[in-house]
């Protein structure tokens, strides 16, 4: 509800800004830590219910309220997309579907009939992603031997030969170490039912299945094709020893990764896969390392009025790194105990030991953040980032020698170009992506301007900008601007988030706002103000380039955009009506409404609602445009 649907007159920037930060304030822990919902989409609850159909410990009251759940996010049309108001999606609909027969809905029920329908006319099950069909083949519900081959014996290849597990991102990596285990003990517990009803309507041509797709180089998908079709002779006969070898190493690699919550890198897909893999290798669900993987799990887990629903992931640390920025821009003295809480709680979340990025990194002391609760294995840029800015913006005793180590990690990561990628240096290796297993989400995690951004401007909080890894990065984000002025936006939607990110950092390393490139991107937003003010950018950007700048102004977008203007000194017109935008959409209560998705976890695949984007951004924005006026 808006200000003016409620009938008060609309808040001024400075009302507006108050209600906001004492709505913030509110949602603080005891702890000191801030943490939003991360909403994405059902397969993580359809994937849940089958996780424990396979394990046998699916139970009834569980069922129902995630099937609750399911129902209530699916469209009038039958159909399940990946972000709010988004486009059907196959995979998406296939695995809320069996889900949902799992929970006892009949196929002829009206939501179910409407479904199918359209996963018969879309090309079924054969049209749908690997995960998807990896699930079926568990269930016995699709041929194993029609899926890729994953052999566990890539375990055993050395960090230089390419494909090598350390060539994946952390994500990739973490979820097909598990999968090849499954796919090299091919486990078949036939569900209750069959699903002939989702069978396509008429034969589907090979080029409409996934994945099999034209997607650039014929030469190299002929020869992974090619690759594949021999590692489907090689899984008739393996080599027996090697292959009780790989399974051994791929057991141990996996346990070695648990982390303190009993989760995988905070992960729901890794967290599942292992459980399924240690469970193949002979761990029953009563083994403490499947006990606590299963309580970790049950920590991702939401139970309310809305049903039951499992959390892709959880942002404590990027929530509150987030909220101390803000509350910082909105003008809370350094030594509030708000901020001072918040830093405790942070320092205490300090990653002390080697990761899987020491492999590139292997003189690099450890320092610096991850997203999570208990999730050492895996911290990464941008969460280092942004605690970096927050400590240093607050007091506390213990902040400096935590700032330090965290900002030598993160100069530490930069990667061979100077950009910086999210978990890893150097994880450039797109051979990846052409594996005929890799045909949803990104496998690889190379530099992107929004991290890169975070990072240069982490540097320059630390009197850092002069140094040459700040310098390189400035010199690779300049290189990385759109030639319509804008950047890509690899973890938010999409190039607004890009250029909020890269104009700030660009600023605070010493760019002067009249430099071409900062008038281009001031440019491009305010051409891409929408009528109402406000800024909006459709997820549909990722994979169809007319949507890029496009879409419903959401309250996140709006302050990115804020943002980036008010960095570049920007104070007319464009900047107060976005803030007459924000001001205007405020609830009463004084955080805003976001139904709109505006976190990516995968361009083109794979979207997140960061419950608190709605209002950190907005309050950082408007502190930052009243500190200026
Ligand atoms: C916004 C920037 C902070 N940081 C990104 C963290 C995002 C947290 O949320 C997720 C991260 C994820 N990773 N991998 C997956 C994932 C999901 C999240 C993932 C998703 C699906 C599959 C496999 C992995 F919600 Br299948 C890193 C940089």
């Amino acid at each position: 509800m808006t200000a003016v649907e409620t009938g008060t007159r609309t808040r001024t920037a400075a009302e507006a800004l108050a209600a906001a930060q004492e709505h913030l304030l509110l949602l603080q822990s005891p702890e000191g830590w801030w943490k939003g919902e991360l909403q994405t989409n059902v397969t993580m609850d359809a994937e849940d219910l089958l996780l424990r159909e396979f394990l046998g410990i699916r139970t009834d009251a569980d069922t129902a309220e995630s099937a609750r759940w399911i129902r209530s996010q699916q469209a009038p049309d039958g159909t399940w997309a990946t972000f709010h108001d988004g486009p059907p999606d196959l995979s998406t609909t296939v695995e809320a579907y069996v889900a949902l027969r799992l929970a006892g809905d009949a196929p002829d029920a009206a939501h179910m009939a409407r479904a199918a329908a359209y996963v018969r006319g879309a090309g079924g099950v054969p049209a749908t992603r690997v995960f998807t069909r990896f699930w079926l083949a568990m269930f016995g519900r699709w041929p194993w031997d029609e899926l890729p081959v994953l052999p566990p014996e890539m375990m055993f290849l050395p960090r230089w030969f390419p494909l090598n597990v350390y060539d994946w991102a952390c994500w990739a990596r973490q979820t097909i170490v598990p999968l090849a285990v499954a796919g090299a003990l091919r486990p078949v517990r036939p569900l209750p039912f069959g699903l002939a009803e989702l069978e396509p309507s008429d034969e589907v041509p090979r080029d409409r299945r996934r994945g099999l797709a034209g997607c650039g180089l014929p030469g190299w998908d002929t020869a992974f094709e090619t690759l594949d079709k021999a590692l489907h002779v090689y899984e008739r006969r393996p080599v027996k020893g090697l292959r009780r070898a790989a399974l051994r190493r791929a057991g141990e690699w996996i346990i070695a990764r648990q982390e303190r919550d009993g989760s995988w890198g905070g992960i729901q897909p890794p967290m599942v896969y292992s459980l399924i893999a240690l469970h193949l290798l002979g761990y029953g669900v009563e083994h403490p390392v499947m006990r606590r993987g299963l309580e970790g799990l049950e920590r991702f887990t939401i139970r309310d009025e809305k049903g039951r629903r499992i959390e892709a992931c959880q942002s404590p640390v990027w929530d509150t790194v987030l909220a101390m920025n803000a509350l910082a821009d909105a003008g809370l003295p350094a030594g509030h105990p708000a901020l001072e809480r918040a830093a405790e709680w942070v320092i205490g979340e300090e990653v002390k030991g080697p990761g899987d990025w020491s492999v590139r990194r292997p003189d690099l002391p450890p320092g610096g953040w991850a997203f999570e609760f208990d999730n050492d294995c895996y911290p990464d840029v941008d969460d280092t980032a942004e605690a970096v800015i927050a400590l240093n913006r607050v007091r506390h005793p213990r902040a400096e020698p935590a700032i330090e180590r965290g900002v030598r990690w993160l100069a530490g990561m930069a990667s061979r170009d100077g950009g910086f990628g999210a978990f890893d240096a150097d994880n450039t290796r797109g051979l990846c992506r052409r594996l005929p297993f890799c045909d949803f989400g990104e496998v690889i995690d190379p530099p992107s301007a929004d991290v890169t951004a975070h990072a240069v401007e982490a540097l320059a909080h630390r009197g850092m900008a002069d140094s040459l890894t700040a310098k390189r990065a400035v010199v690779w984000l300049l290189k990385a601007q759109e030639p319509d002025g804008s950047w890509f936006g690899r973890w938010g939607a999409n190039h607004v988030y890009g250029t909020g990110a890269v104009v700030p950092a660009l600023i605070a390393a010493g760019v002067r706002p009249g430099r071409p490139e900062i008038r281009r991107a001031v440019d491009w937003l305010e051409r891409h103000q929408r009528d109402d003010g406000g800024w909006g950018e459709d997820l549909r950007s990722y994979r169809d380039p007319a949507w890029i700048g496009r879409g419903v102004s959401t309250p996140s977008q709006t302050a990115w955009a804020l943002l980036a203007l008010l960095a570049a000194g920007e104070r007319g017109e464009a900047v107060e009506r976005g803030v007459r935008w924000l001001a205007e959409h405020q609830r009463p209560d004084g955080t805003w409404d976001e139904d709109h998705f505006t976190g990516t976890g995968f361009p083109g695949d794979f979207y997140i609602n960061y419950h608190l984007y709605r209002l950190v951004f907005p309050l950082s924005a408007l502190g930052r445009y009243l500190k200026g006026s």
